[in-house]
């Protein structure tokens, strides 16, 4: 059977789309490369001294993982020297990363969680890379600066991640489509395994960390008590599935459809919001879902239409099968 390696795919999806450059293409390849190197160390992590926490607390207040170190050092190293970028964002930095001018600096912004799912390293579990491709729009005579990141997703240019699992994946978008690649380490390439992706429209799963239940508003725990009715689209209660690691949860999702969900969060009554960043995880999978039939809601609005207003802004998420989506915009519009 002809194999189709991702370099190869680029190539043709560069020749098909007028818009796509070869500075483009170069910068998807850095990001693959940068993938195999953490990929190299995701896969030792029982064996190198990778486990456990660096003891630093990160800018979203969360332990730093030794391997969530290493992906952001990787990523930036890498893609700083790609010649397509001129700034970068991680969810581990607090403010943007602007390529150094000793480097050649190109047209496109790179926002990333580079380990998206650590807290489940130690235990042996699926973890991710999630990115997200814009285009500057400050003059490329200036320094890029901070507006140049905050972008609603209808305006990235590509996005997708890669899933560290039984085997390694990546998954991308640039607007045609979504295409998956499973790693072949025998010969150290991507090959193309799942074409055209497409999320089934209507699911029979649901997803969602439930141990958060009391924390939810009214409408939002009627939600989840709809999936798990008999009285719902299908008529039967959903499975439930979450590994909480939002990469594989997102990717069950795209394959056997459904919904996953982290909803807004009232613990603290004062300041409700969601956990997961809009610009390094919703926006970027959002793309990816709508790409393949699916949707991405806040609850109130198209994820891709929501202006950042902040690099580490975080949002409400529900992305998945089109029709539970759309149940859950009734559902905050009142109209079920
Ligand atoms: P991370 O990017 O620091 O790993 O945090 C995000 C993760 C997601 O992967 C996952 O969906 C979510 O946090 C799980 O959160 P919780 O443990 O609250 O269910
Ligand atoms: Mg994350």
């Amino acid at each position: 059977m002809r194999q189709i390696t991702v370099t190869e795919h680029l190539i043709l999806h560069q020749k098909k789309s007028p818009a796509a450059t070869g500075m483009f293409t170069g910068l998807l390849h850095d990001l693959i490369l940068a993938a195999k190197l953490i990929t190299r160390n995701v896969s030792s992590a029982g064996l190198l001294d990778v486990l456990g926490g660096t003891g630093e607390i990160n800018v979203q207040g969360e332990a730093v993982q030794k391997l969530d170190d290493f992906a952001n050092r990787v990523l930036i190293h890498r893609m700083e020297r790609s010649g397509a970028l001129c700034m970068m964002a991680s969810e581990e930095i607090a403010d943007i990363i602007p390529v150094p001018s000793r480097f050649t600096r190109g047209d496109y912004v790179l926002i990333f969680d580079p380990l998206d799912g650590s807290s489940n390293i130690d235990v042996n579990i699926n973890t991710g890379t999630i990115f997200s491709i814009l285009r500057r729009r400050t003059p490329a005579s200036q320094d890029p600066s901070i507006d140049d990141a905050l972008q609603a997703g209808m305006h990235q240019v590509a996005a997708g991640y890669i899933l560290y699992g039984p085997s390694t994946m990546l998954v991308y978008t640039t607007g045609q489509g979504v295409h998956g690649f499973t790693l072949d380490p025998s010969v150290g390439e991507f090959l193309l395994s799942h074409p055209n992706m497409q999320i089934p429209e209507q699911g029979k799963i649901y997803s969602v960390n439930e141990g958060n239940y009391l924390h939810w508003d009214n409408t939002t725990q009627n939600i989840v008590n709809y999936f798990k009715s008999k009285d719902n689209a299908i008529g039967s209660p959903y499975s439930m599935r979450y590994v909480g690691s939002l990469v594989a949860d997102f990717h069950r999702t795209l394959l056997y459809g459904g919904i996953f969900m982290y909803p807004m969060d009232h613990r603290s009554p004062e300041k409700p919001r969601g956990k997961l960043r809009l610009l390094c995880e919703a926006s970027p999978l959002s793309f990816v879902a709508e790409q393949a039939g699916g949707a991405a809601t806040d609850g109130l609005k198209r994820i891709l239409e929501i202006e950042p207003t902040s690099l580490h802004e975080r949002v409400p998420l529900f992305i998945g099968s089109r029709n539970d989506v759309e149940v859950v915009n009734k559902f905050y519009a009142g109209a079920m």
